[in-house]
């Protein structure tokens, strides 16, 4: 399994989100894909390669031009028009107000934002876009027929970013990026099989109206959970699209013997589908010891999960999103990626 994993990730080191009323350490911190870089070279996954360059179009294949460009200039306006410390949004639109994209640098923050975790810092744009590169090349590895399946260590996480908005710490969607390459490299169908306890709101918005990408996510019940506002099992997606989304929203406390039938499942739609490769938005935040989480699955479960999914047969990217508990996220990562090549 070659896997993909860029040092510019450090560059994303935000100071602190807003968590039960306090600024608090982003949970979203660099030595969550150290850890895990270390444990996927421990256990001898795969070479681990810096990806190639492929320019900004398949970022651009799924976000918006004009948000592209606020993301790659706000800091630069901010550190001019503010000082140096990271950004943090604090305006958002509610119903009835307008969708207009404002001028102004508060204005544009709300505009391209939906919550108040997810810092700017002088890296992000350079640390998102080169996770963004390394799920580009899982997918055109994928593509080019020489490997079968492939890692895309990325941090920031991405699958809460949709087509022009930043949230739940993800600037740029690093599964949709790697599904939409694989379609436009010959794929007639993609799915993406999302993992991660929190829905993966910014992929099912990416892919709505689309009936040529299906979208999967298991998560956490979003009455009582991040992201609140989408992730419900009635959200099926639109026009050409519906049919093509399945949310399947879990109990807080879900256990590993609840959650595979739930993906086995998910894994019965996907091979009804008829998707030719497989992009797994792999979270290890359903992790029992998950600091922000409330789901139990335990260590080995997670080479269960790999396993699980490996059973699918289909050529499959992962790509890193969510896990907080990062003493844990290496071992458990890593496991999956071990499930699923049957070691
Ligand atoms: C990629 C990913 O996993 N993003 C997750 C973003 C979650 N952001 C909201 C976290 C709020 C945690 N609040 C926990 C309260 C415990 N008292
Ligand atoms: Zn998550």
């Amino acid at each position: 399994m070659r896997i993909f994993y860029s040092e510019d990730h450090r560059l994303q080191h935000g100071r602190a989100e807003l968590n039960d009323g306090k600024l608090v350490p982003c949970f979203e911190k660099p030595e969550r894909a150290e850890i895990v870089y270390r444990q996927v070279a421990a256990a001898g996954l795969g070479p681990i390669q810096t990806p190639q360059d492929l320019g900004e179009e398949p970022i651009r294949r799924v976000h918006d031009g004009v948000y592209v460009d606020f993301l790659k200039t706000v800091w630069g306006r901010w550190l001019e028009e503010r000082g140096d410390y990271d950004i943090l949004p604090l305006n958002w639109i509610a119903p009835n107000m307008r969708r207009r994209r404002p001028s102004s640098l508060d204005g544009q923050l709300g505009y391209h934002s939906y919550d108040a975790g997810t810092p700017i810092t002088a890296g992000t744009w350079r640390a998102a876009y080169a996770g963004a590169q390394s799920a580009a090349n899982g997918a055109a590895l994928l593509a080019s027929g020489a490997e079968r399946s492939a890692f895309a260590l990325c941090r920031p996480p991405g699958h809460h970013a949709g087509t022009d908005f930043y949230g739940g710490y993800c600037f740029l969607n690093n599964a949709a990026i790697a599904a939409q390459l694989l379609r436009d490299r010959g794929a007639a169908r993609v799915a993406v099989l999302d993992v991660d306890y929190h829905h993966g709101n910014g992929t099912q918005e990416i892919f709505w109206k689309r009936g040529d990408v299906l979208t999967v996510s298991l998560h956490a019940d979003p009455d009582d959970e991040y992201p609140y506002f989408s992730g419900y099992a009635d959200e099926v997606g639109e026009g050409p699209g519906e049919g093509a989304n399945l949310n399947m929203p879990l109990p807080i406390g879900t256990d590993w013997a609840s959650y595979t039938g739930a993906l086995s499942a998910a894994l019965d739609r996907i091979a009804a589908f008829g998707a030719e490769a497989l992009v797994v938005s792999l979270g290890a935040d359903t992790f029992v010891g998950d600091p922000i989480s409330r789901f139990k699955l335990q260590t080995p479960d997670f080479l269960r999960l790999g396993a699980q999914i490996g059973g699918a047969g289909l050529p499959t990217l992962f790509v890193l999103e969510g896990g907080y508990a990062v003493d844990a996220l290496g071992v458990n990562v890593a496991n999956v990626l071990t499930g699923f090549v049957g070691r």
